[in-house]
Parts: structure tokens; C-alpha cells; sequence
């Protein structure tokens, strides 16, 4: 008998083809990806790393970690790569164990203007064994004020300072950023999880020649399968004279590789590994730069709409691949706006706005993000089309007769553009 997992597999396909995914850190990666992903690669233990492993049997998967390294360095234009974080968070992890010792400080920005948990959330790891301090956007504006995280960087003193956000709509001044952390003597991290693909693509600012670390999550804008990265630039000797037995400095990337395995993590996702070397190939191609390409042009389609229709986007609009929509203008929460738009197979996330009045589990705003409907094939027009049914919903956001209307709609809109035909 087939096991029922197999069956909420095929209803899980059923909602992902049938539905608008607007959630802006999704993705639908290509069979290449999915086929690397469900390979016999998950049956080694690698601990380790390529030519360096605690277990026989390795030659197979130490190539293909070797292209996974190989292809992420190239498509990032950085010296030094580590394949192996399972996610975005064991990623951050590693590069916290590697900079600070318990008990030190760091600035992140704040988790509600548009942070993420792991930078410095009282209920994550890194607020309960690190200090956080943060800086945050501004209520006019929805922009980090460059000045106030100066301020702020000189009266704290933290020892690592992080960039990258999951929920700002707006491009980063790595290089103001690189100034603030030299002037303090801090290290500068740059966590790249939601517009990793902008960035390869040369989309947005570059963060290698200016921040000393970068961390990222695989399966965003990026395209691949769900883990982490972390890469160097230009690797240099470790800031705090650390020296080998033979008295020469420890680099930076030795100090990373031993914070991720064995420092934060055991036996590497070999499956995975390969999952990331397959995406990594596709995101070196033209047709995943021009894919980047209408993500945004997509975005901006989107963003337009929105204010068209009187709706705030904090910042308002956007530079990337996401906006965030304040609803407090329509007398909506985000809560009400995400359960009313799911029951019409467009999903979203209610999100936190700077400045929110409301808890994290009711929000003030939505997140939306184009990556995922763009890889479906949707344009512009199509795009603002989902606009102006987001728009007809949360206008009459109780109304069951409506929504259900809507839902047919998209479904039989969305059927237009194939997921996996082979599969389904
Ligand atoms: N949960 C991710 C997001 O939605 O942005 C961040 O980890």
C-alpha cells in the first residue's frame, strides 16, 4: 500500500500548481534541482571536507561538493565558499561562533522593521547568547538613515555588525556599512538570504568587495533547493592574532570551515549539496539573469498597482524582489488580509511594519514577492491582474461569495502557466 505521505505530497503539488505564490522567500526550483534533491546522495555521511573526510567512501560526493564550492565562487565572484550550512540560520550560526564569543555584542536591524530572527531576536539563539544592539528604518521614510546607524555603531561598540534583512524592499550601502565597521574595528556581515539572486546577477549593490563575510540561504531568489552558504570575498588573517602551530595566522575561511563542521554541524546533506551545485549552474546561465530581470520588473508592476490603489508601501516601493504593504490605511490587519487571500489561493504573509501597533501574530502589513509566480511564467500585466484581485478581496475581505469567485478565477488563471507537467 502506498503511504499516505505520498498522497499530501500530491495535494501539496495540487495547491502549489493550482494557487498565486506570492510569498517573497519561495520558489519553485526546476526537476534538475528536485532529481539532485531526491538522489542516493542522502544515504553518505561525509563528515568533513573535499580530500579531508572522517569517512571512506567519499570520492564521489568530495566532486561534487567540489562543484558546488566551484560554481558558488564563481557565480559570486569570491575565493572562499562553504557549501555545507543546512539552512540561512545554521549559516548566521557559524559566523557568529566564528566572530564572537558568548556574551558579545552585535547590531543587527531590527526584526520588526524588516530583520530577521536571527539577527539578534530575544526568543533566537543569537538574543539569548549574544548582545544584540540594533539600528532600524525610518518612521518618514521606511529607509535606514546611514547617520543614526553611525550614532549608533560609535556609542555601542558591537564586535560584528550584520546587514540584510528579510523584509526590506530597498537596495544596500555595503560600502557605508564597510566605513562605520573599519572605523570601529568591528567585522561586517552580510546576510544576502532574500536578494541572493538580484546580487549574483548584478542586479542590486554588491556586498564582496565590502563586507568581510557573506551568508545566504539557497532557496529564494537563488532558486535552488532549502540551505545555507557562507563565502569571503577576499579571505584575510584572522583579526585576533590567532596562529597555527607553526606561528603563521589562521585565515578567516579555516576559522569559518571549523565553526560550521565540526563546530556547528555533523554529517553534511551530500543530496542537498548536489541540489545546490545543479542551481548554482542554472544561476550562472543567461536565462536566469533575464529570469532576475522580470522578478523585478515584476515587483515594480506590482508595486505600482498597489500605490495606484491607495495602498502605503513602506519605503514606497521597492528596489528588489519584494514589497511591504502597511494595510493600516484599508482598516485591515495582516491577519485578516492572509487568512482572507489563502481561502483564494493567493498566498501571502502578514508581516510586521515598522513602527507596528499590532502583535506578531496579527501584523499591521503584508510581504509580497514576485520570485516565485515569475519562475510560473507570469508578466507584468499578469501580475498587476493579481493586484487587482488581492485588492477585490481585502475590499470585502468577509465576503465568502467573492472569494470563492476569485479563487476559481486564479485557479483557472494559474493553469496557464505549468509546474513540473511531467510530475503533475
Ligand atoms: N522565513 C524567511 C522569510 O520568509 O523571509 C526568513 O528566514
Amino acid at each position: 500500500m502506498r503511504d499516505v505521505v505520498f498522497e499530501l505530497i500530491q495535494k501539496e503539488y495540487d495547491r502549489q500548481f493550482s494557487g498565486a505564490e506570492l510569498i517573497a522567500s519561495e520558489n519553485f526550483v526546476s526537476k534538475n534541482v528536485l532529481e539532485a534533491l531526491g538522489s542516493v546522495l542522502t544515504n553518505k555521511y561525509a563528515e568533513g571536507y573535499p580530500g579531508k573526510r572522517y569517512y571512506g567512501g567519499c570520492e564521489i560526493v568530495d566532486q561534487v561538493e567540489q562543484i558546488a564550492i566551484d560554481r558558488l565562487k564563481a557565480l559570486f565572484g569570491v575565493e572562499y565558499a562553504n557549501v555545507q550550512p543546512h539552512s540561512g540560520a545554521q549559516a548566521n550560526a557559524a559566523v557568529f561562533l566564528a566572530t564572537m564569543q558568548p556574551g558579545d555584542k552585535f547590531m543587527g536591524l531590527d526584526l520588526s522593521h524588516g530583520g530577521h530572527l536571527t539577527h539578534g531576536s530575544p526568543v533566537n539563539y543569537s538574543g539569548k547568547v549574544y548582545v544584540p544592539v540594533f539600528y532600524g528604518v525610518e518612521k518618514e521614510t521606511g529607509r535606514i538613515d546611514m547617520d543614526k546607524v553611525a550614532e549608533t555603531a560609535r556609542r555601542e561598540r558591537p564586535k560584528l555588525i550584520v546587514t540584510g534583512a528579510s523584509a526590506y524592499p530597498r537596495d544596500w550601502d555595503f560600502k557605508r556599512f564597510r566605513e562605520i565597521a573599519d572605523e570601529i574595528g568591528a567585522i561586517l556581515m552580510a546576510d544576502i538570504a532574500h536578494p541572493a539572486g538580484l546580487i549574483a546577477t548584478k542586479k542590486l549593490t554588491d556586498p564582496v568587495p565590502y563586507c568581510h563575510i557573506i551568508t545566504s540561504t539557497t532557496h529564494k531568489t537563488l532558486r535552488g533547493p532549502r540551505g545555507g552558504i557562507i563565502m569571503i570575498g577576499k579571505d584575510f588573517p584572522n583579526p585576533w592574532g590567532r596562529t597555527t602551530a607553526k606561528g603563521s595566522p589562521i585565515m578567516m575561511s579555516t576559522i569559518i570551515n571549523s565553526a560550521v563542521f565540526p563546530g556547528f554541524q555533523g554529517g553534511p546533506l551530500e543530496h542537498v549539496i548536489a541540489s545546490k551545485a545543479v542551481a548554482f549552474g542554472e544561476a550562472l546561465t543567461e536565462q536566469y539573469s533575464a529570469y532576475i530581470d522580470q522578478v523585478m520588473k515584476n515587483a515594480q508592476a506590482m508595486a505600482g498597482a498597489f500605490v495606484a490603489k491607495n495602498y502605503h508601501l513602506i519605503s514606497e516601493g521597492t528596489d528588489n524582489h519584494l514589497m511591504l504593504v502597511d494595510l493600516r490605511s484599508k482598516g485591515l490587519t495582516g491577519k485578516a488580509a492572509e487568512n482572507a487571500l489563502v481561502r483564494a489561493d493567493i498566498t501571502i504573509n502578514k508581516n510586521m511594519v515598522p513602527f507596528d501597533d499590532q502583535s506578531p501574530f496579527v501584523t499591521s502589513g503584508m510581504r509580497i514577492g514576485t520570485p516565485a509566480v515569475t519562475t510560473r511564467g507570469l508578466k507584468e500585466a499578469d501580475c498587476i491582474q493579481l493586484v487587482e484581485w488581492i485588492d477585490h478581496i481585502l475590499m470585502d475581505h468577509e465576503n465568502e461569495t467573492k472569494i470563492n469567485t476569485v479563487r476559481q478565477e486564479v485557479n483557472q488563471f494559474m493553469k496557464k502557466f505549468p509546474l513540473y507537467p511531467e510530475i503533475g
